[in-house]
């Protein structure tokens, strides 16, 4: 099937003009759609990881409209629309059963692999505390659990495991060291799922994939607007504060091959917690405060044993551009860690003080 014939198939405004490619995330591929009018995004969904399409697509019409209503006049073009397909779904399947949705383009903006400025760092807490700041009154039922047990620590353990014995062509002599230096963490990342299970910390509608580059900015840098929505569902705030200290306080991108330039910058990190503490502070509680530097070095922890049974398992899940790609991206997240765990005490104070 050709492009033009899946763009024509939504409610596009004005005829196909063309289409390119854009380089976004491991797990779907997107597109750039322009037609006479104006441009869409378009995707294609990871159908193997996505598998429950309907359900992702009322999760993703639910949430864009909610947070579309909210918006002040005025600033709802820098907003997430879904365009319906001419069956008026949000996604169109086609004849050889893939999946797609539509979007429409955001003008004038821009993502981050790194951030850039004090500004940018303050911005990201706000995003990201706000985000979930306009679901808290989403209305009922709650959002379909996409992908169940997304951020379970503990499972994810058991899944890196189970790739350690896979041993994908012999990787693990690759991944001594790394593999040991994850185990031996291991038993001090159950914190968060514990205190949920225990119901000191709520449940609520959060991303889960907090990532800066799932944040356009716009080119002023005085607006934003979070996209990849896929995964909001469910969770502890605590996942998406870490996800954003992952991806945004890293002095190097998930993509680095050089190590030693991943690190932890205390001087972004404290402008994105005040961000993020001036969007919570009406909703958080007392308990939630305490687990958020928590978040950070599970979430990253996760996310290194995520990179690394993928590695194990023969890069099955996460798309990679050259063999060695999930064991670069492993080290690059054991660095951060490391880092995360050395100044620990130092965020948590930080962050403690922006709620007084
Ligand atoms: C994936 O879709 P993308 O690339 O933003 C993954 C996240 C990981 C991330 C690693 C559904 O996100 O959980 O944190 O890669 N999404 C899924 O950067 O697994
Ligand atoms: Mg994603």
């Amino acid at each position: 099937m050709t492009l033009d014939t899946i763009i024509n198939s939504f409610e596009i405004e004005g005829s196909f003009v063309s289409s390119e490619t854009i380089v976004s995330g491991y797990i779907n591929t997107t597109y750039k759609a322009t037609t006479a009018n104006r441009s869409y995004i378009l995707q294609k969904i990871n159908h193997s990881i996505f598998k429950n399409v309907e359900e992702l697509s009322k999760n993703i019409i639910r949430i864009t409209e909610h947070i579309a209503s909210k918006a002040s006049k005025g600033k709802d073009d820098f907003t997430l629309k879904v365009i319906p397909s001419k069956n008026n779904e949000g996604f169109y399947k086609d004849s050889e059963g893939n999946y797609w949705r539509m979007f429409n383009y955001l003008e004038n903006s821009t993502t981050f692999e790194v951030l850039e400025s004090i500004e940018q760092a303050n911005s990201l807490g706000k995003a990201f505390g706000n985000y979930q700041k306009l679901l808290i009154d989403l209305p009922a039922p709650n959002l379909f659990e996409i992908l169940p047990d997304f951020h379970n620590t503990p499972l994810r353990i058991e899944h890196f495991n189970k790739s350690i014995t896979v041993n994908f062509e012999n990787r693990k002599e690759n991944a001594g060291e790394e593999i040991n230096y994850l185990l031996n963490l291991a038993p001090e990342m159950g914190d968060i799922v514990a205190l949920g299970n225990q119901k000191k910390i709520p449940l609520r509608s959060i991303h889960q994939d907090a990532k800066l580059s799932n944040i356009l900015f716009n080119t002023d840098n005085d607006d934003f607007c979070i996209i990849d929505l896929d995964t909001t569902m469910p969770g502890y705030l605590c996942y998406d504060f870490g996800d954003a200290v992952r991806t945004g306080m890293n002095t190097a991108g998930e993509e680095e091959k050089d190590i030693s330039k991943a690190s932890l910058n205390m001087n972004l990190f404290k402008p994105f917690a005040k961000g993020y503490a001036k969007a919570s502070k009406q909703f958080i509680t007392k308990e939630e405060i305490k687990t958020l530097v928590l978040g950070a070095k599970t979430i990253t922890y996760e996310q290194a044993i995520r990179f690394l049974a993928d590695y194990l398992n023969g890069d099955i899940y996460y798309q990679t551009s050259y063999p060695e790609n999930n064991l670069i991206r492993t080290k690059v997240q054991i660095e951060l860690l490391k880092d995360i765990i050395e100044k620990y005490d130092e965020m948590l104070d930080y962050v403690l003080k922006q709620y007084k």
